[in-house]
């Protein structure tokens, strides 16, 4: 009777056009508990086995399930290949993406255990989770139940740009029903990983086309990263979080207050009173919050735009539909 409430109450409030918002709420951690034992076990070992041995790959898994999400919603279509090169994964962002292989492999021992029970996007999501914990960033408790879109298209990908100031990112995470706090908060996943002298280049070499570079970086910063990468040089990698790279941890905040944001969108937390406010905060607390707010925007992320009910499938291979 409940459940039949409860489902009168989601066809009612999907007529409204809201079900997004009420959809989100049906997911839960425990969704697969009868239809399938320790599949989180299951997910954490597989996924400590190669993070464990290769420490960067937590980076590209947490920046995948991002991407997964701000581009069609937690639909595990950032995973989809195509014979044509024009999924979400054959778009310029994505090539650096790396850790496909820890996807499917988990989803391999997952297959092997409850053949077509858990989704790629649900495993995308739990396998970021447990890519930071091993990094020894935070545990959160992911909500699941999503399930496989069909669809990924390039010239979907419209993901916020390194090059946007926090007037434009405010409003890029806005569309996806999350707030300020979030942005600065998921922000701090630039703690970890990196990028490329081709990011930053025109920033440190040409900014105004006058061969400057842009004020709001410290002119130590704007050395070191010279002496790394020479005007001409697209590839040489560069850390996000210059001396604790590795870790999961708060020291992007400090390197962000000391006006050593790799990106413009680094850089321009310090241009809004409340991102600005949340850096400051937390440098002085030393991260204090940090974990906590981290687990509880990456739930937020989780939440976005996702496919349950009778919409999608559970894909047999993550890389293709069914
Ligand atoms: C605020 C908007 C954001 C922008 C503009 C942005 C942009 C970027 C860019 C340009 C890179 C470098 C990629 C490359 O060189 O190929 C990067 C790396 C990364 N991003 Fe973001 N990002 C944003 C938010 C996020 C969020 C919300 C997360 C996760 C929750 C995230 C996680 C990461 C990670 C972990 C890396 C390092 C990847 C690696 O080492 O392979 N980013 N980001
Ligand atoms: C932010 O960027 C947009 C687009 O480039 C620009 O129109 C706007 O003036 C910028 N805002 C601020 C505060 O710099
Ligand atoms: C800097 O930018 C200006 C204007 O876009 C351009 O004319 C000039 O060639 C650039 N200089 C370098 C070193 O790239
Ligand atoms: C990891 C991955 O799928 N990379 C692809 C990104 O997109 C380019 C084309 O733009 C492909 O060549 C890569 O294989």
């Amino acid at each position: 009777m409940a459940i039949k409430n409860l489902l009168a109450l989601v066809v009612f409030v999907s007529v409204l056009g809201v079900s997004v918002a009420i959809s989100s709420s049906i997911l839960k951690p425990e969704y697969y508990g009868s239809k399938c034992a320790d599949i989180e076990g299951i997910v954490r070992r597989v996924t400590e086995q190669y993070v464990l041995r290769k420490p960067s790959l937590a980076a590209s898994l947490l920046r995948m399930h991002f991407h997964d999400c701000f581009v069609r919603g937690c639909d595990g279509s950032i995973l989809l290949k195509s014979a044509n090169k024009d999924a979400e994964r054959d778009s310029f962002p994505n090539l650096t993406l790396r850790g496909f292989e820890v996807i499917d492999a988990v989803k391999t021992a997952l297959e092997k255990k409850c053949p077509g029970v858990v989704s790629c996007a649900d495993v995308l999501a739990m396998v970021a989770r447990d890519a930071v914990r091993a990094i020894g960033g935070p545990w959160w408790s992911v909500p699941l139940g999503r399930r496989d879109g069909r669809i990924s298209r390039i010239a979907e990908v419209n993901l916020p740009s390194p090059f946007s100031n926090v007037t434009i990112l405010k409003k890029n995470f806005a569309d996806k029903g999350l707030n300020v706090k979030d942005l600065v908060v998921l922000s701090g996943a630039h703690t970890i990983g990196i990028s490329s002298c081709a990011l930053v280049n025109a920033r440190i070499y040409n900014f105004t086309g006058k061969g400057d570079f842009d004020p709001a970086m410290s002119p130590s910063y704007v050395r070191a990263l010279k002496k790394r990468c020479s005007p001409i040089d697209f590839k040489t990698t560069l850390d996000m979080d210059p001396g604790s790279v590795k870790t999961f941890d708060s020291h992007y905040f400090n390197a962000v207050a000391q006006k050593k944001g790799l990106f413009i969108s680094d850089s321009t937390l310090l241009d809004d009173f409340q991102t600005n406010l949340y850096v400051q905060t937390q440098v002085i607390s030393g991260g204090f919050s940090f974990g906590k707010d981290f687990s509880d925007s990456m739930v937020k992320l989780g939440k976005v735009e996702i496919l349950t009910g009778q919409k999608g499938e559970i894909r047999k291979r993550c890389g293709f539909v069914n």
